[in-house]
């Protein structure tokens, strides 16, 4: 890119859209500036350690693009306006007493020493707690905070805060939106600078563990495990490892067979045990500090251990006890269903599946091995009940499992802000316990006294110049990573941080992004899938409308659609049963057609066109409007988009306003196709004679 003042290339590492939430915006306002820089002047590390040393790079840097000068590095405690190092360092120079901050904590305090000076301590638990600290300081300088409001105590609510790459060793990312994979071309690993920018994006939002490869684990990825590449992987790892991030890999379940020399992956079996001991060996050799495991098995045709009339507590047991003398863990994944079933069967519900699978082996898995469960029983839908696994499994580790990357809800081409939705999901009360028995603090471990816990994301980037292919999808991957590490942060407090990090400070700005984040996931659920019934997408590749793409398919995901109505009866009396999965009352009200709420109410019953919402409208009255409704919205966004012209950089103006064209071209053909398959279906007119065709 040329850029015309300066009559030179704009390298991508320079572009606002690159830097993303980290630009450290220059400080103009000369009242903050000075204050700013009296605290800021000469910083004394007291604690020596590769992930100490990113810290006080980043601080130096953002410092530095801040306020326009670079902090000495202070030799002694006189010296220094910033002291940063663990509470344990700090301790032995400075008479300083810090709170109880739990493994990845950190304290940041302000205040004076004896003789008068201002002094900030930034003080981790342990190393990451340090750099968390500075991440910190910079983003309360970024959003312009006054001094009395940069001392903090904060210790992440979740244990592991992850992120999972579905990136291919061919370079393809599986649902990426974003270009290419920035791990790997051509079956080799890509230069690193760029994975250390992602590490560092990942690390200011307190993200401490990451898997770099698709948990579809095909032939040549199912090598990463071997010597070839292992190297290579290790160089990963490090880069990771210096912003307090470990690394996991997928794995194949069938690598005795794939990559090793036996006829059997049975986890029962000996001699399949060894193999997978001997690896673990293997593998710590070359990264001592290696994560674990993430599996995938028996799950859309990848091998696992019911080839071999096992159960899933064997299977990862198996891995577990490889993995155990290097305190290694296994990320076992509960999405296991049926993807062969005949549409014509009215029995099988892929709802039940993760539920029926491992409900029942709920208790058996070895204490390092951690179950990971998606929000939704279906998968990643706009809007879908939360699984009912999370609550019902009480004596195993688990974490939940969320999708950045838009695969059902738009694709980084459609706007859908998504930390509205992974409130919800958060806030969502099981009643597992009796009532307040909420998704976060199950996820976490809290409520059934799990030994681990978490939250883990497919990710949104590729290689794209800005990370996202949509400029504004970065929020949802700044939001995630600071949900998982509070998630009872307020969407408006995400929102607000996202948007002063990334655009600045001035309001007719910020107003208008805020509003239009905030309308667009609703506008998203209101132009696609009606009432919770999800689906209804081109198969495959899932973007765009297609009613009856997957009606007649193997995959389970109907709507059953007639001439009188539409929906799944998921009931106890006369459905699937479903609805029965849930705690009292949530089965209760999901299994009344009165009680249930309209947003989930296709997903919970069938019922005819005419039958009257809690809204007061019919279904068929809701599709319309809703439909008619989503595409105007779109219209307004881009309306309000287009007062930003020449009031931010013109990357992500140009970015953001051509997404909002293709946004509308989708939303126009989501809403003509719905409305006018179910005006074809039913007969019913639209009360409004709008133009259905
Ligand atoms: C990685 C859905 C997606 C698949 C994905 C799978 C999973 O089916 O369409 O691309 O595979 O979920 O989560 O394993």
């Amino acid at each position: 890119m040329i850029d015309q003042s300066k009559n030179r290339t704009v390298k991508t590492e320079e572009l606002p859209s690159y830097q993303a939430w980290l630009q450290y915006k220059q400080i103009t306002d000369d009242r903050l500036h000075a204050i700013y820089k009296k605290w800021l002047t000469a910083i004394n590390v007291v604690t020596s350690s590769v992930i100490v040393d990113s810290a006080v790079s980043e601080l130096l840097l953002g410092v530095e693009s801040m306020l326009g000068y670079k902090p000495v590095i202070a030799e002694s405690a006189e010296e220094a306006t910033v002291v940063l190092g663990t509470v344990a360092d700090i301790g032995v120079h400075y008479d300083e007493a810090f709170s109880d901050l739990g493994e990845d904590g950190f304290e940041i305090k302000v205040s004076r020493n004896k003789s008068g000076k201002k002094q900030i301590f930034l003080a981790g638990q342990l190393d990451q707690g340090v750099l968390y600290a500075v991440f910190n300081l910079l983003r309360s300088l970024q959003m312009h905070r006054s001094i009395d409001q940069l001392a903090t105590i904060e210790t992440p609510k979740n244990q592991l805060r992850m992120i999972n790459q579905w990136d291919n060793i061919d370079g393809t990312i599986e649902r990426g939106y974003a270009g290419k994979s920035i791990f790997y071309q051509e079956n080799e690993f890509r230069a690193e600078e760029r994975i250390r920018d992602y590490a560092r994006l990942l690390a200011s939002v307190g993200i401490n563990a990451i898997s770099i490869n698709n948990v579809n684990v095909w032939d040549t990825e199912t090598n990463l495990i071997t010597p070839k590449y292992l190297p290579q992987v290790r160089r990963v790892s490090d880069i990771f490892n210096a912003y307090g991030i470990s690394l996991f890999l997928s794995i194949n379940y069938a690598s005795p067979i794939t990559i090793g020399v036996l006829d059997t992956a049975d986890p029962l079996d000996q001699r399949v045990k060894d193999w997978w001991k001997e690896k673990a060996t293997e593998i710590y050799e070359y990264i001592p500090n290696f994560g674990g495991f993430v599996v995938k098995a028996d799950s859309e045709g990848r091998p696992g251990p019911f080839s071999y009339n096992r159960d899933h507590a064997d299977g990862a047991n198996m891995l577990a006890e490889a993995l155990e003398p290097y305190n290694g863990i296994v990320v076992w994944r509960c999405f296991v269903y049926n993807h062969r079933q005949d549409w014509r069967d009215r029995n099988t519900d892929r709802a039940r599946a993760a539920y029926d699978h491992f409900k029942p082996i709920d208790g058996k898995f070895m204490d390092n091995v951690i179950l990971q469960i998606k929000n939704g029983p279906m998968d990643f839908q706009v809007r879908e009940p939360i699984s009912p696994l999370i609550g019902a499994l009480q004596k195993t580790n688990y974490m939940l499992e969320l999708q950045i990357t838009q695969e059902y809800t738009g694709q980084q081409i459609d706007l859908c802000y998504l930390i509205p939705q992974w409130k919800e999901i958060l806030k969502f009360d099981t009643h597992a316990e009796g009532e307040g028995t909420e998704i976060k603090d199950i996820a976490n471990g809290y409520t059934f006294g799990n030994k681990l816990g978490g939250i883990a994301a497919v990710s949104n980037i590729g290689d794209n110049p800005n990370w996202t292919g949509h400029a504004l999808a970065q929020a949802n991957l700044y939001g995630y990573g600071r949900l998982t590490w509070d998630p009872t942060l307020s969407t408006e407090e995400i929102t607000c941080e996202w948007l002063n990090l990334t655009f600045g400070h001035e309001s007719d700005v910020i107003d208008i992004i805020e509003e239009i984040l905030l309308k667009s996931w609703p506008a998203y659920e209101n132009y696609t899938s009606p009432l919770g019934i999800g689906w209804m997408v081109n198969p495959n590749h899932h973007y765009g409308p297609n009613v009856d793409g997957y009606e007649y398919s193997k995959w389970g995901t109907y709507h059953f659609a007639d001439r009188d109505g539409i929906g799944v009866d998921r009931t106890i009396e006369t459905g699937t049963g479903y609805a029965g999965q849930y705690f009292s009352p949530n089965a209760e009200i999901y299994n009344d057609l009165n009680k249930c709420p309209d947003d989930l109410l296709l997903f919970f019953h069938h019922v005819p066109y005419s039958h009257v919402l809690q809204s007061g409208k019919t279904v068929i009255q809701h599709i319309y409007d809703t439909h008619f409704q989503g595409v105007e919205e779109v219209k307004e966004f881009i309306d309000k988009w287009a007062q930003l012209e020449g009031k931010m950089d013109q990357v992500i103006f140009a970015n953001v306003q051509e997404r909002l064209q293709l946004q509308l071209e989708n939303a126009i053909e989501w809403r003509d196709q719905v409305n006018t398959y179910f005006f074809r279906k039913s007969g019913i007119d639209d009360q409004h004679n709008r133009m259905i065709y």
